[in-house]
């Protein structure tokens, strides 16, 4: 049966408001549908609409509240949405309009919102990363460099004293940062105040022996107010930085920990486990791109966003979109991807995580810059003369990349970097 108004959801001759929000979604529609039949559902799907005409409609023209088809182009359809159809500075319904029923619905085969233009009004109703890259890099005083720390594996087993000498190697071997991995909380193996403790504890005796500031990125993953207390107990103990698995948390709670980093004054550390599901599929789903502008809207202050070279899905193209986007002020439009101007929002630290070791670095850099977080878990710890070698392995590869040394004829002089070659060779 044919939905009776979606049509009138289309207007291809619409003026684009300043205070619009601008989707664009790559779309396949169902057999049997045209591309204008499709493209109007989802727009009056993700704004006013339902599928037939309704007895409780208003007199006053509540039309001009509608989403509006603006262009359909090959596969893709760019929706305008007047401003008033949202809340500002609410995350949680913003998505449910533009990243709700829509991905349902009969009248499309495939979905995938790909990109978003954020009007100012809405920009200014979030806060952005407190600290972000300028911000972190302070709190570190690293100029320029990228940051490289790991991740304390196995991810979980390990008791609090284990876990916290793991750190400690890490960074005695020259590491900047230590994190814990998603999915360790507080199990019944590593309870997360005793860990906190012992970590911290270590952090402070390597950076006295190192003389360099050192980060523990401790994860308080939980139910939110659960999250609350574990985040002041970080900030009572000393401890600069919190994380969070940002989708598994959802957005309603990543916004209420930004909230509590006014006072906090923690570093937000967003991992992004689960973003597969919604991002892998290139047909259909919500693109690594959006989440990561919605991330850095809500105020998060850096994110995993990939390698391309490592164990993750995820091309260069698109991580360097991505790396652009979260890092700049201002993004160009490209293809379908929308222009951007990010105002007083803050840049988002990119986090490159992943299957990563020292000999995958110079790509890394080459493709990425010098503004990444380079993390690398079995790349320090698998390092076949352990974590502290591993460590100051990844440490000599960076530093023989910014100096445009190539990795083998540096590791003549530096034993650490030659055992993590041999062990996993090099990319150029
Ligand atoms: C990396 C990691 C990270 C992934 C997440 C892991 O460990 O700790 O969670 O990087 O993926 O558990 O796999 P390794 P992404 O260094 O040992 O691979 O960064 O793509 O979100
Ligand atoms: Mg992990």
């Amino acid at each position: 049966m044919k939905a009776e108004w979606y049509d009138s959801f289309l207007n291809l001759n619409y003026k684009v408001k300043k205070d619009d929000l601008i989707c664009v979604y790559k779309f396949k529609p169902a057999r049997g549908i045209s591309a204008k039949e499709a493209a109007g559902a989802i727009a009056a799907e993700s704004s006013t609409g339902t599928w037939t005409k309704l007895a409780t409609m208003p007199q006053r023209r509540i039309a001009n509240l509608g989403a509006k088809v603006i262009k359909i182009q090959k596969d893709y359809v760019t929706i305008a949405y007047p401003l008033d159809l949202f809340e500002l500075g609410n995350m949680p319904e913003i998505l449910s309009s533009i990243a709700g029923n829509v991905f349902g619905m009969k009248e499309i085969d495939s979905l995938r919102l790909e990109d978003i233009q954020w009007p100012d009004k809405m920009k200014k109703s979030f806060k952005g990363p407190k600290y972000g890259v300028q911000g972190v890099r302070k709190l570190l005083k690293v100029k320029d460099r990228p940051l490289v720390g790991t991740i304390v594996k196995p991810k979980l087993g390990l008791n609090e004293k284990e876990h916290a000498q793991v750190a400690y190697d890490a960074w005695y071997g020259g590491l900047d940062i230590v994190k814990d991995d998603e999915n360790l909380t507080s199990q019944p193996f590593n309870n997360f105040k005793k860990r906190i403790k012992k970590t911290v504890k270590l952090k402070e005796k390597a950076e006295k022996e190192t003389g360099e500031r050192k980060i523990y990125m401790a994860n308080i993953t939980a139910e939110t107010k659960e999250m609350i207390k574990r985040a002041k107990y970080l900030k009572d103990i000393g401890n600069e930085y919190a994380m969070v698995d940002v989708l598994t948390c959802g957005f309603s709670a990543l916004q209420t920990i930004r909230n509590e980093m006014d006072d906090l004054k923690l570093v937000l550390h967003g991992h992004r486990a689960m973003h597969g599901a919604l991002t892998r599929n290139k047909d259909h789903g919500i693109s690594m791109t959006v989440l990561s502008e919605v991330c850095r809207l809500i105020g998060v202050d850096q994110l995993h966003i990939g390698t391309a070279v490592g164990k993750m899905e995820g091309s260069t193209k698109e991580i360097l979109y991505i790396v652009e986007d979260i890092e700049n002020k201002f993004i160009k439009k490209q293809g379908h991807m929308l222009a951007e101007n990010w105002g007083n929002i803050k840049p988002m630290f990119a986090v490159c995580s992943g299957g990563l070791h020292p000999g995958l670095i110079p790509p890394l850099i080459k493709n990425f810059g010098k503004d990444i977080i380079i993390q690398a878990g079995g790349g320090v710890h698998g390092h076949p003369d352990g974590t502290v070698a591993g460590a100051k392995a990844l440490r000599q590869a960076v530093d023989a990349t910014l100096n445009k040394i190539d990795l083998a004829e540096y590791a003549k002089t530096h034993k650490e970097l030659a055992g993590a070659i041999n062990k996993w060779g090099y990319m150029k």
